[in-house]
């Protein structure tokens, strides 16, 4: 039988699309252009928050900011703060939140009328994307589906990627003891978020770096049998140095969303191939709640 993980990942080119679908009143509710702004979370909505500010930026819409929530500047003043948290329970979000009442805020959150949502002005409610699983795959992507949608991207191609992502062979990178993820702009946030996935669900040995610091010093680690995996465009030359070190270089010239899809195939596979069930990752819960 699928785990939850299979099944919430498979769904994503739905909730992706059902997500661009939303009332305008709802895609008001994400700050317009000029605002300069920032966006937290937590573990992977923190890297959701990421991609989104480099994609808002790069949108022209306006200084974006990412935090995670533990680690928000108090003395800056931003005319908006957008919070991602799929359970609406991490305690660093609802703190910062708290201490945010001074600033306009909205929270992005998989659960209606969890604990956050009382410390948040606004609030969007993706339940539909909501998930059984610990480990986040469709929540986070959705989120990002929902806000690269507001940046006026198109969201039926971006699904019609992952549909694409979600049948591509990945046996043979499953043979890899290491992988290195890299990728620019919005691909940062997203390469750091399959490292984690693959950490999460398959307790392997994962790392994430912007592709043009990758030759600084990471590229010490890449030898035959290990993946160098890009998300989105790679940089002039890097594939070549990757592939004089006898790694892997793995890219399916996909969008880094669609690409990340068969990155957290690889992750449900590598635990499944490892004995472990996705379901069920180490040490984690759905959400962080400290005490
Ligand atoms: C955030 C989060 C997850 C992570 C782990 C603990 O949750 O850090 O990303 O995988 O399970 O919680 P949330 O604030 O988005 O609910």
């Amino acid at each position: 039988m699928p785990s939850y993980t299979e099944d919430e990942l498979a769904s994503q080119p739905a909730c992706w699309r059902r997500a661009a679908a939303l009332p305008q009143s709802v895609q008001n509710l994400v700050p317009h252009t000029n605002e300069p702004i920032a966006v937290v979370g937590c573990g992977t909505s923190w890297f959701i928050a990421e991609s989104y500010a480099h994609a808002r930026e790069e949108g022209g819409q306006g200084w974006t900011d990412a935090f995670p929530a533990s680690e928000f500047p108090r003395d800056r003043q931003y005319s908006r703060v957008i919070a991602i948290s799929r359970s609406g329970t991490t305690t660093e979000v609802i703190e910062l939140l708290k201490q945010l009442s001074a600033t306009p805020t909205l929270l992005i959150t998989g659960v209606a009328e969890s604990p956050a949502t009382e410390f948040a002005n606004d609030v969007i409610v993706l339940d539909f994307a909501d998930e059984r699983s610990v480990v986040q795959t469709r929540f986070a992507t959705t989120t990002l589906a929902l806000l690269r949608a507001s940046l006026g991207e198109d969201i039926g191609e971006l699904a019609a990627q992952a549909e694409v992502a979600l049948e591509l062979p990945i046996d043979e990178l499953l043979t890899a003891d290491q992988v290195s993820f890299i990728g620019r702009g919005l691909a940062v946030g997203l390469a750091r978020e399959a490292a984690l996935k693959t950490r999460e669900a398959a307790q392997f040995w994962a790392e994430a770096y912007p592709a043009m610091d990758y030759r600084h010093g990471p590229i010490a680690i890449a030898q035959p049998g290990r993946l160098v995996w890009s998300l989105g465009p790679t940089p002039d030359g890097l594939m070549d140095d990757v592939r004089l070190t006898g790694a892997t270089f793995v890219c399916h010239d996909l969008d880094p969303l669609a690409e990340l899809v068969i990155a957290q195939r690889f992750a449900v596979e590598a635990a499944k191939r490892r004995g472990l069930n996705p379901d069920a990752p180490r040490s984690l819960t759905r959400s962080v709640i400290l005490r």
